[in-house]
């Protein structure tokens, strides 16, 4: 692949070095995976199998108007035929960076146009910096939820074959979120974020962007670009080929549109979308005075909080951006954000690695949570499990939780576009 960047970025020092300088924010990613009960297992739902009802210790004190059973789990759907041949030589053909000039040109006069670039859903925005969406009306056609990306070519051109051209699920009028975290983690930064800036190209309106920790990192001090999340591989990237005048527009160009992007979506049959989280408890009760859901702190927390799997409460830690939250403290903001008019009963995120790239926490089985994230392959800075991974990604169902689709990429096609790093593999030792 002579087109790509990738020797450069797989050199073991990167990984080594960039997991240490903020641990505390971002380690907790992988800490999540690692020490989970069997009773956290994912698992594949039935729909002759809903979640069991509210036990009477989850929400005793919950004034929800329409309390009924928490939305279904609708069954995993298993993707295997997808043309893989075809996928892999679309990589490796390089493409995407062969129209790089004509992509960012688009993407430049896109983000410039005096009304914005008019993205799915900014038509609900409040106001033109409105970046937590109540969306009035989620529309029709087919809307597909797409997790951390981190590089993953691979996972996204599967993705679109899928939602775009399979026979039973494929649409042309399929319509896109993105929950951020399109680079980082080696792989192909620069690729994934030329593809998306593609199709937000073609169509803007089928194509909506919701800011990552990695994405809102990103920033450039008008010499270097910079990011204050580890690891910032992209970053590094962007400033090794700062002699490239395209490459260095499309990184700020992602700062723009990232700067503006939401990061929160509120659909009316109480779906909520965000990247990491939702206001953490400590914030409760402004919120419930201001109703201000783009103070920089509510912000800050749809992007970074994580999910704890079991715990009930975690107390906000505000010297970590990543501080965690409890199936009750999601209860607790279903319970506010309905009492300001925006009905939450359950939500679809990524940020939190899962080994089997898709979670629904058992202990949030009274407003239930998924994590979906398309990771094809072990990040340099996850230790255990398989090399190859099983990539989800998951469509809107009205009243339910999204529906999972897990895209069976063949093993040698991952090893082939990620070949396994000989430094990481086995035990993680660098
Ligand atoms: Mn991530």
């Amino acid at each position: 692949m002579p087109s790509i960047d990738k020797p450069a970025d797989c050199a073991p020092v990167d990984c080594s070095v960039a997991a240490e300088p903020e641990p505390r924010s971002e380690t907790a990613e992988e800490s999540v995976d690692l020490p989970l009960p069997a009773s956290d297992e994912p698992r594949a739902p039935s729909t002759d199998e809903p979640p069991a009802p509210t036990s009477d210790l989850q929400k005793p004190a919950e004034p929800e108007g329409a309390v009924g059973v928490p939305p279904p789990l609708l069954p995993v759907i298993e993707i295997d035929d997808l043309d893989w041949p075809a996928l892999c030589h679309l990589i490796k053909a390089g493409g995407i960076r062969a129209r790089i000039q004509h992509t960012v040109r688009e993407m430049e006069t896109l983000l410039s146009r005096p009304g914005g670039p008019k993205m799915l859903f900014d038509g609900y925005r409040s106001s033109p910096t409105d970046r937590a969406i109540l969306v009035a009306d989620v529309g029709e056609a087919p809307l597909w939820i797409i997790g951390d990306l981190h590089g993953d070519l691979l996972a996204l051109e599967a993705a679109l074959a899928l939602v775009r051209t399979h026979p039973q699920y494929g649409s042309e009028h399929a319509r896109l979120i993105f929950l951020g975290d399109l680079f980082d983690d080696e792989g192909f930064g620069l690729e994934v974020l030329l593809r998306i800036f593609e199709l937000v190209v073609a169509d803007p309106a089928k194509i909506c962007i919701v800011a990552g920790n990695h994405d809102e990192a990103l920033a450039h001090d008008g010499v270097w670009f910079t990011s204050t999340v580890s690891p910032s591989d992209f970053s590094e990237f962007l400033n090794r080929n700062r002699g490239d005048d395209w490459i260095t527009q499309a990184g700020k160009l992602a700062i723009q549109l990232f700067n503006n992007a939401p990061r929160a979506l509120f659909f009316p049959d109480g779906l909520f979308v965000a990247h990491g989280g939702f206001p953490l408890t400590d914030l409760h009760a402004n919120l419930q005075i201001t109703g201000d859901w783009n103070s920089s702190s509510c912000l800050s927390d749809f992007v970074w909080a994580r999910a704890h799997p079991t715990a009930r409460k975690k107390l906000p830690n505000r010297f970590t951006r990543g501080s965690q939250f409890g199936h009750e403290d999601f209860a607790a903001f279903c319970s506010l954000a309905s009492s300001l008019g925006r009905s939450v009963t359950h939500m679809v995120r990524g940020h939190d690695h899962v080994q089997e790239r898709y979670m629904f926490y058992p202990a949030y089985h009274a407003h239930p949570i998924l994590t979906t994230v398309a990771l094809s392959r072990r990040l340099s800075r996850e230790f255990v499990g398989t090399y190859e991974r099983v990539p989800t990604i998951a469509l809107y169902a009205k009243n339910a939780v999204p529906q999972v689709f897990r895209l069976n990429i063949p093993s040698e096609l991952v090893r082939e576009i990620y070949p396994e790093p000989i430094e990481t593999a086995v035990d993680g030792s660098q």
